[in-house]
């Protein structure tokens, strides 16, 4: 269990640890205050596009209860929360022209105040999939580029504006791939777009999530660079992205397996990651998509890449978290797409600080303990797979930063609370506090407790920086000065190529391992 003997090595004192969370996970009361419509307001209303039917309207009751959650957040003892804003709270039609609403601002202004009142640094998200409406309805939102890049630029402006003074630390985007892909490859998320006619009315999945991707990705920069030009200087504050990624292993050493589980990081990370920190898409999806692939002018190129330093949707790469022997990678977890394995998590922190040479920040880690909505109240709260999950990203994340020199500057667990999880609904639970969603009462899982006394007695008091002199030498040595930031969890996948197998053959097997330290990376600058 949780260890007794003083740890050899600690965090430095200003490691940022705490919980994560999202606007329209958990706030509810989605008609207070002069807010507008997000695309998740009506598309959850929807029959059949959530698990259990139901909507976001109430979720956790967060925009009335939110000095409970502070409070609870203060039990924790966590030096950070990391939460998204509600562009629709704050511009209800959302758009350049539209007014902005004073009632919206206030609330996140008192919020940013009452975490600052206790000691608690606040990581904020500017866009977490709650995309105004209005947008949607006038222009299509994400797909097209020559509104929505000058609509949210306009949108972060605001906000720095407005909470620039408190707030230190921003994310632009959280995890690109899930907006393209689940919003207009697989149609699964709002606003559900995809070529499957059963499930989506319009859209088009061999085009759609690429052109919503690059738009993502032009509106992170000039954000950035909006950052960079007006606010920097006199905020003194850091802004990034939050990429989710899935550690890929290959299924055995194989050639094509080897390079399937490079695919598969190309896809799922390199398609944000590489143009802003390295200058261009990957050359594997210029491969894989041709035309498809929209072309950054030079004058966007210049502006991205300064900011930061048989399933197309997986690179063609098949996944399984089965090895060749048939036994798991590890624990399954209540969705199909996540498994517990902790050395995973560790692999894909050193992966990226070696590519993207950037600090990280794992902006969110987490686990749905399986039937956890069948469970009472009191068998939920003894979330022992839960607990494992965190012991051993806890471990692989001192290793990674202790024996690989990886600079990692914070991590937040997913979620503060069980909370809406989109397409599953309140089915799946990511929380480590157990939400009673009849009384909105909340109870820490021993899962909260676990990373409460870990993180307090693996994160150093006194001295500013405990990293070994040494190893500071090497990072520097290799690295260059733009910071990085990893968020979320790391899923390590075992990807298999998807090539359809041939009949009596072997196939073309190229499985990895799929982690799901599930890892959302926060590439920062
Ligand atoms: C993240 N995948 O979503 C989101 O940031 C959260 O809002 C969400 O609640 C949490 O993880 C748990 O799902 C993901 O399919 C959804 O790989 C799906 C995937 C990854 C992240």
């Amino acid at each position: 269990m949780i260890a007794t003997n003083a740890p050899p090595y600690k965090l430095p004192t200003d490691f940022l640890w705490g919980f994560a969370t999202a606007s329209f996970q958990i706030e509810g009361a989605t008609d207070a205050d002069g807010r507008g419509k997000s695309i998740w307001d009506d598309f959850s209303k929807i029959t059949g596009k959530t698990l259990d039917g139901r909507d976001g309207d109430v979720a956790t009751d967060s925009y009335h209860r939110w000095q409970e959650d502070l409070d609870l957040l203060v039990q924790y003892g966590v030096k950070s929360y990391r939460f998204s804003i509600s562009w629709s709270r704050i511009i209800p039609s959302g758009g350049r022209e539209d007014p902005v609403n004073e009632a919206g601002i206030e609330f996140y202004s008192d919020f940013i105040d009452g975490l600052l009142a206790r000691g608690i640094t606040p990581f904020v998200t500017l866009y977490h999939w709650d995309l105004p409406q209005a947008l949607h309805d006038r222009y299509l939102g994400w797909l097209n580029k020559g509104e929505i890049v000058l609509d949210f630029v306009r949108y972060a402006k605001v906000c720095f504006e407005r909470f620039g003074d408190r707030v230190k630390h921003w994310l632009t985007m959280n995890e690109p791939w899930c907006i393209s892909i689940l919003g207009y490859g697989r149609g699964v998320f709002a606003p559900g777009r995809s070529s499957d006619r059963l499930r989506s009315p319009e859209g088009n999945s061999s085009t759609e999530p690429w052109i919503a991707g690059h738009s993502v990705i032009l509106s992170h920069a000039y954000a950035v660079k909006l950052y960079r030009e007006e606010f920097k200087a006199k905020q003194g504050g850091e802004i990034g992205i939050t990429l989710n990624g899935d550690w890929a292993m290959p299924y055995d050493d194989s050639i094509q397996n080897i390079e399937a589980a490079q695919h598969a990081l190309d896809v799922a990370i390199g398609w944000f990651a590489d143009p802003i920190y390295l200058g261009q898409y990957p050359a594997y999806m210029k491969q894989m998509l041709g035309d498809r692939l929209p072309d950054f002018t030079p004058e966007e190129l210049a502006v991205v890449k300064e900011a930061g330093g048989e399933d197309e949707f997986q690179g063609h790469v098949e996944y399984t978290f089965t090895r060749p022997d048939g036994t798991q990678l590890g624990t399954q977890a209540h969705c199909a797409w996540l498994q517990d394995y902790a050395p995973g998590f560790r692999d894909l922190l050193n992966y990226l600080y070696k590519r993207y040479r950037k600090p990280i920040y794992v902006t969110e880690n987490g686990f749905a303990v399986k039937d956890e909505d069948k469970k009472t109240v009191e068998e939920a709260l003894q979330d022992d797979d839960r607990v494992q999950y965190y012991r051993g990203v806890t471990s692989s994340l001192l290793a990674a930063v202790k024996e690989d020199g990886v600079d990692v500057r914070g991590y937040f667990g997913w979620s503060l609370l069980d909370n809406f999880e989109w397409a599953d609904g309140y089915v799946t639970r990511f929380g480590v506090t157990y939400v009673d969603y009849e009384t909105q009462k909340r109870y820490p899982k021993d899962s909260g407790k676990f990373l409460s006394q870990w993180f307090k007695e693996h994160v150093d008091n006194d001295k500013p920086s405990s990293i070994p002199a040494t190893i500071v030498k090497v990072i520097s040595a290799a690295g260059n000065s733009v910071e990085t930031k990893v968020v979320h969890s790391a899923n390590v996948n075992v990807p298999k190529d998807a090539a359809p197998k041939k009949k009596g053959g072997k196939g073309k097997k190229a499985p990895f391992a799929r982690f799901t330290a599930y890892i959302s990376a926060f590439l920062g600058l």
